[in-house]
């Protein structure tokens, strides 16, 4: 239990973060933990699974491909407990090299909405969206970035890195430039965490001003996101849970404490409305938003949903 229990304390406190790198440390947790249960009772190994599965879905609250992933991951058919283990490893070994394998065909189908010359904008620090881009670079194509800081994290400043390493000229702004910024854009390029039925999209904080921003100006928003990526329990009208974060990411504690009539509000995400999404560029193909329930259905699976 320690080192699944260490992956957990990672996933909450962000040193390991983004939707998919989430996803891929939490099944390979599960997949740890099981090979440490072979001495257990079929009872026990069920127990024990599902407690785990328990602590790693709810180190964070937004990114439906946590919970995804574990789902597929903690799947077993048979009562012998080493078979058991046998099926979590080889669901937990296809969902990681399936994970790897879709951030390289987001990549590719990404790459052709991508022109020579293009200006993109992305926010926050998106694999899947920094997979098109540099898709698109390593074709050829004379493209540039405007990177936002991302507040409170400035995880956009691990994307400004990645960017220039891989030799793409970039630009960072502050939040609130994006619509001033707008102007020079030739299309928006985000990921991310989850994908509701009706198409609509929640990621960073700040995602839906760059959308809003975009739709202005017309310019096409592309969002980059797995299949694992879909919430399939918003078939059932459950809604994404936007997680709250500490005031002490925002403000110093001890100048908040000076000022008794100020309260501090830091949601993590946002959600963006399906009439701001041009196209979402999956694993599988690119859609509209208004096909997000037949990817979840054909790609996801609906056996998914928690009818509970
Ligand atoms: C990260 C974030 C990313 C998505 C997609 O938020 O919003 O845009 O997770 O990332 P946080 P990826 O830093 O709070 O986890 O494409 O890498 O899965």
């Amino acid at each position: 239990m320690h080192d699944l229990m260490d992956t957990a304390e990672k996933i909450r406190t962000m040193e390991i973060r983004g939707a998919g790198r989430i996803a891929v440390a939490a099944s390979a947790a599960l997949r740890d933990h099981a090979r440490t249960l072979s001495s257990l009772s079929t009872e026990e190994f069920k127990k024990s699974i599902s407690e785990a599965a328990r602590i790693l879905v709810e180190t964070r609250p937004t990114a439906v491909s946590l919970p995804n992933a574990v789902a597929l991951t903690k799947r077993y058919s048979s009562q012998d407990v080493n078979e058991a283990i046998a099926e979590i490893v080889s669901n937990s070994e296809k969902f990681i090299k399936s994970a790897n394998e879709a951030l390289e065909k987001i990549g590719r189908v990404g790459a052709r909405r991508i022109r020579d010359g293009d200006v993109i904008m992305t926010h926050c620090n998106s694999h899947a969206a920094i997979a098109i881009i540099k898709t698109a670079f390593k074709q050829g194509k004379k493209i540039s970035v405007i990177a936002t800081e991302s507040r409170p994290r400035k995880q956009g400043l691990i994307t400004i890195r990645e960017l220039d390493d891989a030799g793409i000229p970039t630009t960072l702004i502050v939040d609130s430039t994006v619509r001033l910024a707008m102007k020079d854009v030739d299309l928006v390029v985000v990921g991310a965490d989850s994908i509701a039925v009706n198409g609509a999209l929640v990621n960073k904080i700040g995602t839906s001003q760059l959308a809003l921003a975009a739709w202005e100006a017309r310019k096409n928003v592309l969002v980059a996101a797995e299949t694992y990526k879909f919430s399939p329990n918003t078939i059932l009208g459950q809604m994404v849970e936007i997680e709250d974060r500490s005031s002490d990411e925002v403000i110093d504690p001890n100048m908040l404490k000076e000022m008794p009539n100020v309260k501090v509000r830091n949601p993590a995400f946002d959600i963006t409305p399906p009439e701001y999404i041009d196209l979402i560029i999956t694993d599988v193909g690119a859609f509209p938003p208004a096909m997000a329930y037949i990817v979840i259905k054909e790609y996801l699976g609906l056996d998914l949903v928690d009818l509970k």
